[in-house]
This record gives structure tokens, sequence and C-alpha cells, in this order.
């Protein structure tokens, strides 16, 4: 019946016949046209979507000191990144995703749901390759990862105010990374990827720009000085209950910086707790008024008017000088004083009234030519220049406070760098921070090479004499020489304070023959004492000590049969 029935209309069937085959002959004319004729623009299209560019992290440049080791290098990290929005899809797995990332369950669900609109959200920055693969390799959807690199600081705080830091972009925030931010950093290169849908990586198809490291860079420091620095400044710190204190130490003939240390310090490896006051690079960014430090310039000064030698002799009397309404006064009472009497008692009697004698102007020329109130040339970030004031008309209360260090304002590497311009035969040479590999310029001449081996005689006696005041800085082995400095700190609200002081030591060594010139400065010691020659002198000697034996120095002092040691063995004879 049925059979019969559909018989009835045979034109309906061939017509649906009919309609089946136009469709499939459609599909594989479609089929074919897409195959032959559109192939090259389907593939395109289809890696366009698969298709990825991904950055190459470049590798930031290491930073060493001068013999190589290591002060700030980057290492490979993995950071986890999450989509929310899918995260939420697998909200199951939270509480495994927060104990692997060590986080607490509720603070994670609280930061994903309030990033649920958006596509990208971080969850740990900057783990360990090990730490991060194992969260990934429990594939919860919507944990991706991204290579990048961090800065570490081997050193620490012991480096930190010279070396700074970087952000977690690695780019240079602080210190060297920030002056060098642009030598140091690489270019990022690309590498192409395929992806799925979900955006996880398929397979790498080809590096398309190699990754550019960025450079490194030497730094003129030494490592094993700047521990030693360190360490020593510490101890004194704490021994006489002082709030801060910096030490720099320069090479005199090449003007490198072997060590610049300050306390309070910071780790910079976490700064979580950043404390500014500790970050300061006080060596280069605080100033201060140089006191009895400066003397021995202004005995330069006089030397080179040919008016003083340094047999001259100044009366100073009582230990006063009245200077109109205002007095200038000595600790202790000095007499008739040679030029090397008036650096041993440091007589700012006997300095004031060489320096009415001689005027202002060869002062000042001599502390301008030694680097007081200028540019050092280092362009660290923060940096400060001081100020060496001109007066018009210099009074005589002005040339004199000029003369025993007041009314200036120096940075301690500007101090330092003045004594080791003196101590290398009166040449200035320009300072540097990264490692000189060969003497490439030859300085300029400002003082008489004769006057400063007369001044570098009266620095060895103001140490190695009875009644020089230096005594404390004494190094076994060697002769070295400097000057102390006590210097009452400015009131905030002008004029001096009375029961705050500033600890000082220039000095060099060795000084018949000079390589390094050191500074120490400490602030307000308020323990046990707190004149230089004894706060800040002993720091110097043995800071020196260590300096002058690991640079191979070679002794200059040793008892004689020391000595005759020293020559037979394999370091050979006098050279
Ligand atoms: C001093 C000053 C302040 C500024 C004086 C230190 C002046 C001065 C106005 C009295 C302590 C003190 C411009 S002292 O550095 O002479 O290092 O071992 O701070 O004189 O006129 O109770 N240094 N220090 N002076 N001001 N104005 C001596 C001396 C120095 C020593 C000791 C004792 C001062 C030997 C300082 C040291 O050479």
């Amino acid at each position: 019946m049925n059979r019969l029935r559909g018989m009835e209309h045979p034109w309906r069937f061939m017509i649906i016949i009919s309609l089946l085959l136009l469709m499939v002959a459609a599909i594989a004319a479609r089929i074919v046209y897409l195959h032959v004729f559109s192939h090259e623009f389907l593939a395109m299209q289809g890696d366009a979507r698969a298709l990825r560019h991904i950055p190459i992290p470049a590798h930031r440049g290491v930073i060493t000191d001068r013999n190589g080791e290591p002060l700030a290098v980057s290492t490979p990290v993995l950071t986890l990144w999450a989509n929310p929005k899918e995260l939420l899809d697998a909200k199951a797995r939270w509480n495994e995703l927060a104990k692997a990332l060590d986080v607490q369950p509720a603070e994670l669900a609280k930061r994903i749901e309030s990033n649920a609109t958006r596509e990208f959200m971080y969850l740990a920055r900057g783990l360990t390759p090990e730490r991060g693969q194992s969260v990934l390799e429990r594939k919860i959807k919507g944990v991706y990862s991204k290579e990048e690199f961090r800065r570490f600081y081997p050193a620490g705080e012991v480096a930190a105010h010279l070396v700074g830091f970087t952000d977690i972009d690695e780019h240079g925030r602080e210190g060297i990374e920030l002056a060098f931010n642009e030598w140091l950093t690489g270019v990022p290169g690309k590498r192409q990827v395929i992806k799925d849908r979900r955006g996880d990586l398929i397979r790498d198809v080809q590096v398309k720009q190699n990754a550019k490291p960025g450079k490194q860079l030497a730094l003129s420091i030494d490592l094993r000085l700047q521990y030693l620095a360190h360490r020593e400044l510490r101890n004194a710190l704490l021994e006489f209950e002082a709030k801060a204190g910096s030490l720099v130490m320069i090479d005199v003939r090449s003007g490198e910086i072997l060590a610049m240390v300050n306390h309070p310090t910071y780790n910079p490896n976490n700064r979580r707790e950043l404390n500014p006051q500790a970050m300061r690079n006080r060596a280069m960014v605080d100033v201060f008024e140089p006191g009895s430090t400066v003397k021995p310039f202004s005995i330069a000064a006089a030397l080179g008017t040919g008016r003083w030698k340094p047999e001259s002799t100044v009366d100073t009397g009582n230990g006063s000088f009245k200077i109109g309404r205002y007095t200038i006064r000595d600790v202790s009472r000095g007499g008739l004083l040679d030029l090397t009497g008036v650096l041993k008692k440091s007589s700012n009697v006997a300095i004031s009234k060489i320096a009415l004698d001689i005027g202002a102007q060869p002062v000042y020329a001599v502390m301008q030519n030694v680097g007081f109130g200028a540019d050092t040339g280092l362009n660290f970030p923060g940096e400060q220049l001081g100020q060496l004031p001109m007066h018009r008309k210099w009074g005589q209360a002005e040339t004199a406070t000029l003369a025993y260090g007041y009314g200036l304002s120096v940075t301690a590497v500007q101090l330092a760098h003045a004594y080791a311009v003196l101590a290398n035969g009166g040449r200035n040479m320009p300072l540097s921070l990264l490692r000189q590999d060969k003497a490439s310029v030859e300085g300029v001449q400002v003082i008489d090479a004769k006057i400063s081996s007369e001044v570098m005689a009266m620095l060895r006696a103001v140490v190695e004499e009875p009644g020089g005041g230096g005594a404390r800085a004494q190094v076994p082995g060697y002769h070295v020489g400097g000057k102390s400095g006590t210097a009452k700190k400015l009131a905030a609200g002008g004029g001096y304070t009375e029961s705050s002081y500033r600890s000082l030591f220039a000095g060099v060594g060795p000084v018949d023959n000079p390589r390094v010139a050191t500074v120490v400065v400490i602030d307000e010691p308020s323990k046990g004492g707190y004149y230089g020659g004894l706060v800040a002198a002993p720091v110097f000697g043995r800071v020196m000590a260590g300096a002058l034996r690991m640079l191979n120095v070679r002794p200059d002092n040793l008892p004689t049969q020391t000595q005759t040691a020293v020559v037979g063995s394999a370091q050979g004879g006098r050279g």
C-alpha cells in the first residue's frame, strides 16, 4: 500500500534526489575551490590566529668589582600570571593553587574575584624556575608563565649604596644601576610560536630576532677593600655610638675609587622595609664642613706663595686670636709653631694668621684646584658638589675660616680626591668609578711636586711624632700620613651646636710614595669621645693596613731584620 502510494508521485522523488545531488556537488566544488585556489590565503589566516610573537628577555649586563667579583647579576626566573576569566571556571582548584603559591587561599580568591573582568593578573613574580615549574605542572586552567630575569646583589649591604638597584622590571633605579642603565640594558629578542585557542604553547617555530644582552660593567672598587672598610666603619660606629659614617678610598695614581662605604646601609636583595636614611650614599650625596682636614691645603697655598717655608714659624700666643668682634680659638695652647707644628697641633689661630698673611686668593685657588666645590665628573645619581664660596671682597674672618675649613662644604669623595691630588705629587687625576684598564688621561699638575712632598712630610709627622694627634692612624710596616679633624656640626637654627660633632680623618699611604688616599667620616659619635684623632683615625689605620697589604704595596717601615727577610724572599730585591 505504502509503496504504491509513494509511486503515485514519482516526480517528487526525482526532485528530492536532484536537490541532494546538487548540494553534494556544491560542497565538492567549495572544497575544491578552498583547497586549490584559496589554500595560501587560508593557511595565512589560520597561522595568524595561532602564530604568536613572544619576547625573549634580554640578559642585563653583570656589574663586577675591579677583579671580576660579581656585584649585580641577573638570573632567570619564572613569573606566573593568570587569566582571571578562565580561573573563575577552575574554582575547585583555587585552594590547591594558593597552597602551591604559598599564599592565603582567601587572599587569592579575593584577588581573582576583584580581577574577574580582566584577562591578566600576576600570580607570583620572579620565582625560581623550579618553584615556578612545580606550580605549572599542576596544569590549572588559566595559569600561565613568563620567563624573566631578576637582579641579585651578591655583596648585599656592603656595596648597596654604590651599586644601587633595579626595579622588578630590571630598570635601574639607584646608584650605578641607574647611572649606567642604558649600558647595562639589553634589547629583547622575538620568538615565533604556535599557540592553541587557549593560548597554550604548542610549538616553537623560530627565533625571529636574538635577544641582545646588555654590556657588563667593571667598577673600580675592590670588593675585598669594600668588605674591610664596611666592617671597620661599622665597628667604630658601634663603639662610639655614632649616627652614621662614610669611608672613601682612592688610588692616587689613577683616580680610581677603590672603596666607598656608608652606614647605615641596607640589603638590596630585600627592600621590603626601605628606610630612606639607610639608602643614602652619604659619601657622595651628603656635604659637610671639612674643618681641620683642609689645613694641609692652606699650608700648600702658603708654600706656593714663596712667602712661607716649612721651617717658618707662627706665634699662636695663648691660643686665641681676635679678628674684629670674632675670636678664633685653639683647643690647646701651642706657642711658637713651625708649619709642621701647625698641623700637629691643628692650630686654628696659626692657620688664620698664615691665611691673613697670604690673602684668601691663594687658599681659594688651591682648594678649587684640588676639586672642592667642583663637579667630580662621576655623575652619580644625587651627587652633591658642595660649595666653595667666592667672595667679591674677602673679609678677614672669611679668609681665616676658609683656611681652617669652615664656610665651605664638601663630600667625602671630594675630600678624598683632594688628598689624592696632594699625594700624587700635586697632579689632579679625574676620579673614576669604573676600572681604568690603561692610563687614558695624564691629569693636570695643580700643586708643585716639591710642595706636595713637603706637605707629605708634615702629614707623616702628624701621625708618627708625639703630640701630632694622629698616632692612632699608624699602620704597622708602613709610613703613612694624615690629618684629623673634629668639627662642631651646624645647628638647624643657624650657628654651631655645642655637643654634636663630626669626627674626620684624611690621609695617605705610603706617605713617601703614595698609592692610596682614604677619608673617614663619623657623624655624631656620642659615647667614649668624639675627637677625629680618637674616633676616625683608628678606622683609617686599620683599613689602610689591609689595603696596602692587599694591593701588594711593599712595606717601607719594617724592623730591620724583617726587612732583610722580605728583600731576600721570592718577591725579589728593590726594583
Ligand atoms: C672644635 C669647630 C666650629 C666652627 C672646637 C671641636 C670652630 C669655629 C666657626 C671645639 C670641638 C670643640 C667658623 S679639637 O679639628 O677646632 O681632631 O683630634 O668646630 O673652631 O671657629 O669642643 N681637633 N677642632 N672647631 N669650630 N667655627 C681639634 C680641632 C681640629 C682635634 C682635637 C681637639 C676644632 C685635637 C673644632 C682632633 O683640628
